[in-house]
């Protein structure tokens, strides 16, 4: 290994007497949960991290993946100093330099690009390494505006879902997790709470025990499909033709709630008329469903309530994905569904409750160019231009985690790109720097945490001192706007002051006293009882012109599957218990296997255990054969999140998934893949 990557010295500590202390904070991973944690502390090093009561949404049970998050901070990978790449781009190979001179040197580097080729010619490229409120959109943000460089749109993710949900319903909160207790049907689409959002798990249950259904959405048999009372195995990219169906069904058989819908919605007859073709049979057709178990869904949404949708991100990953996930949040008011505790439907609270910096933030940045970060492949070599220079990689593995991969190692392989990956790791990404700067993790710094499903805010403080040179992002992107003299006073600095910048103030007040703060007291809010849409009218837009302008087949507009003879097998890549996105892939070493259901593998003389490619016109991947029974037929899965030492090729599923964009959001397609697979 790199110097950047040597373990220090082992300090010598005394033996006795061992100071171990129990030090609360909170989990900022890029997950619903936000679990409340207690952290072991042993002469200053981090141990055990377990649940803790804080958050009584998480008190009982914690991922074994933040168990063990301390191996992620301790891990050989660890990057420890700043590095300047001393071998050929790729290899991994850095010269350890001081903070002062890599800063100095990048500081330069900024001035002379913004300088010779505009701002613009710098991007940077940053997504959800961190949900904690003060790792983005603050000084890094006031660093990129003041130097006018190109904007990135953060659509890897939810960009669907979230221009969905905004232009049907604004920002509103959605259904509590542990109002799941009271509903009497629980629809779970397109999500896979065992894994991505484990806290919800133990409410079904809960309800299940209670008389509750459940019914999930899901190309595969997942571990709660199993369990399920009707599980539709769908087409990947088909949930628009299934959610219109229900529509139709709902408004063909008089179980439309017009009152409902005279009172709190516009667009209702406008909706009806789009789902008016979408016939059970055609739907049928469409999905590769069994008409009588769409009726069968059809009779249990009209006839259960509290009825709840739990909308997942897997289902936005597709040409459809905006449309389908509006229809899916339509139908309870369609339905009548709302207006009753555990009865509604679930997304993301992220922004219904706590402000998020990026709205400030985005205010005051200069109208530079905007870059969707699904084709940072196509921007780096140089096809959607102007020209980048210089690339600043931060909270982001991109040549892990987006689409194309292929093009994006070209253009990371460019001569005349400058690539600063500032992270906690050696990440895959990091390989290709010219320059690596070590992040702190969050338990080294201070940070505002909040999740997108609990409702709980937290002030985390450091609980350890930083690794090796690790320094927090607030702090490294602050330095550079003061070295190239772009600070003006009254600007927000410290830890402390940007919280105060962004939180409102009985919330500072009480995370300062407490270390945490409940956006709501009491019971949760209950849809369209005391919480009501954001949108300027208070109403619901079922039909939203800028929506309709936006997708390209307009809203609810179907796009056929893009398999053809070449490529017939749908690739699907979603969340695994082993990492959070990429994050602690270098905790995670083993070969990971392409998922195939015996008949596709018996069709291409394909057995467990073999080693098989998986390929289209973007590129390809090896690895070992795992058969799955679990999977609907024509569908393949190797799971997101993968890093290069996962494979035989060294490739992973962004090489086959395609950097063509959702109908809503410019969202990312990944499981728009179509592929083929063969015994190698
Ligand atoms: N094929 C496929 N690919 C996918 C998906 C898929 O479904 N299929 N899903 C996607 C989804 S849902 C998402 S959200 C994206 C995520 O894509 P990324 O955001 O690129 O992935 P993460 O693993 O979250 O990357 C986080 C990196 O940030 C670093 N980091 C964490 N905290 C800090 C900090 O405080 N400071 C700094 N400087 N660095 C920090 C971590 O060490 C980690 O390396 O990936 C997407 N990729
Ligand atoms: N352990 C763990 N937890 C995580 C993450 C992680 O990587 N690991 N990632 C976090 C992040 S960034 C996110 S965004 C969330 C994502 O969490 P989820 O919302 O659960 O999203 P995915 O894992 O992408 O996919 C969920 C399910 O959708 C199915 N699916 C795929 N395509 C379709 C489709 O077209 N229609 C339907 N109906 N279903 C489909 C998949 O088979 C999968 O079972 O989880 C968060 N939590
Ligand atoms: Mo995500």
């Amino acid at each position: 290994m790199t110097e950047v990557l040597r373990a220090q010295p082992e300090i010598e500590r005394p033996v006795e007497p061992r100071r171990i202390e129990q030090v609360a904070t909170a989990c900022p991973l890029d997950c619903p949960d936000a679990c409340s944690l207690t952290v072991e502390v042993r002469d200053g090093r981090a141990g055990l991290l377990t649940g803790s009561a804080r958050n009584p949404s998480t008190a009982d049970f914690i991922c074994g993946k933040v168990r063990r998050f301390a191996e992620h901070v301790y891990a050989p990978e660890r990057l420890l100093s700043p590095g300047l790449r001393r071998g050929a781009k790729g290899e991994g190979s850095f010269e350890p330099i001081s903070w002062d001179a890599a800063l100095d040197l990048l500081a330069e580097r900024l001035r002379r690009t913004a300088e010779r080729h505009g701002g613009e010619a710098i991007l940077p490229l940053s997504y959800g390494g961190s949900n904690g409120l003060l790792t983005q959109d603050t000084t890094d943000a006031r660093l990129f505006s003041r130097l006018g460089a190109s904007r990135l749109a953060r659509t890897v993710c939810a960009a669907p879902s979230s221009r969905a949900a905004r232009g049907l319903y604004g920002k509103m909160a959605g259904v509590a997790l542990d109002d799941y207790v009271h509903a009497r049907l629980i629809v779970v689409w397109g999500a896979n709470p065992p894994v991505s959002g484990v806290h919800l798990v133990p409410r079904i249950d809960e309800a299940r025990r209670r008389g509750a259904r459940l019914v999930v959405v899901d190309p595969r048999r997942t571990q709660l499909a199993k369990r399920a009372d009707l599980h539709l195995a769908l087409r990947p990219g088909s949930d628009l033709a299934l959610a219109l169906a229900i529509h139709r069904w709902l408004f063909e058989n008089g179980r439309a709630d017009w009152g409902f819908l005279e009172r709190h919605a516009h667009g209702a007859a406008e909706l009806r008329r789009r789902a008016a073709p979408w016939t059970l049979a055609r739907a049928a057709a469409a999905t590769g469903l069994a008409a009588a178990d769409v009726e069968r869904l059809c009779e249990l949404y009209a006839e259960s309530s509290p009825a709840v949708v739990r909308t997942g991100w897997g289902m936005e990953r597709n040409r459809n994905g905006g449309s389908a996930i509006a229809a899916a949040i339509a139908l309870p008011a369609v339905a009548g569904k709302f207006g009753v505790r555990g009865g509604g439907y679930t997304m993301s609270n992220s922004g219904a409750f706590v402000p998020d910096a990026a709205a400030a933030s985005a205010a005051q940045t200069p109208p530079t160019r905007v870059v969707n970060m699904n084709r940072l492949g196509r921007v780096l070599v140089g096809e959607e231009p102007p020209p980048i220079s210089l690339l600043f990689v931060y909270n982001a593995n991109p040549l892990a985690t987006l689409p194309n991969q292929e093009l994006v190692r070209r253009g990371l392989e460019r001569d005349d790109l400058f690539t600063v990956v500032f992270d906690q790791v050696m990440t895959d990404t990091a390989r290709w720097a010219d320059l690596v700067l070590p992040a702190t993790t969050f338990l080294e710094h201070s940070d505002v945490v909040r999740g997108y499903g609990s409702m709980a805010i937290f002030r985390n403080r450091p609980v350890i001192p930083a690794v090796g040179e690790a320094r927090p992002n607030v702090e490294v992107f602050g330095d550079l706007v003061r070295r190239l003299g772009l600070a003006r006073a009254g600007d927000p600095e410290t830890a402390d002051e940007l919280a105060a910048a962004i939180l409102p103030e009985p919330m500072r007040a009480a995370l300062d006293r407490d270390g945490i703060a409940y956006p709501v007291t009491g019971p949760a809010p209950v849809q369209f009882v005391d919480s009501f849409p954001l949108t300027p009218d208070r109403k619901i837009h079922l039909v939203p012109e800028e929506l309709d302008r936006e997708a390209p087949h307009g809203l609810y507009g179907f796009a056929a599957d893009p398999a053809s003879e070449r490529f017939p097998l749908a690739l699907l890549s979603p969340a695994t218990g082993r990492t959070i996105s990429s994050t602690l892939g270098e905790l995670h070493r083993d070969t990971v296997a392409l998922e195939i259901h015996p008949d596709d593998a018996a069709a291409r003389g394909i057995g467990g255990g073999e080693r098989v490619r998986v390929w289209n016109e973007l590129g390809s991947v090896e690895t070992l054969a795992r058969l799955s029974a679990d999977l609907r037929p024509g569908v393949v899965l190797l799971p997101k999140g993968l890093w290069s030492h996962n494979t035989l090729s060294g490739t992973t599923a962004n090489a086959v998934a395609p950097d063509t964009l959702a109908d809503l959001g410019g969202g990312a397609c990944f499981n728009d893949a179509r592929v083929e697979v063969e015994r190698v």
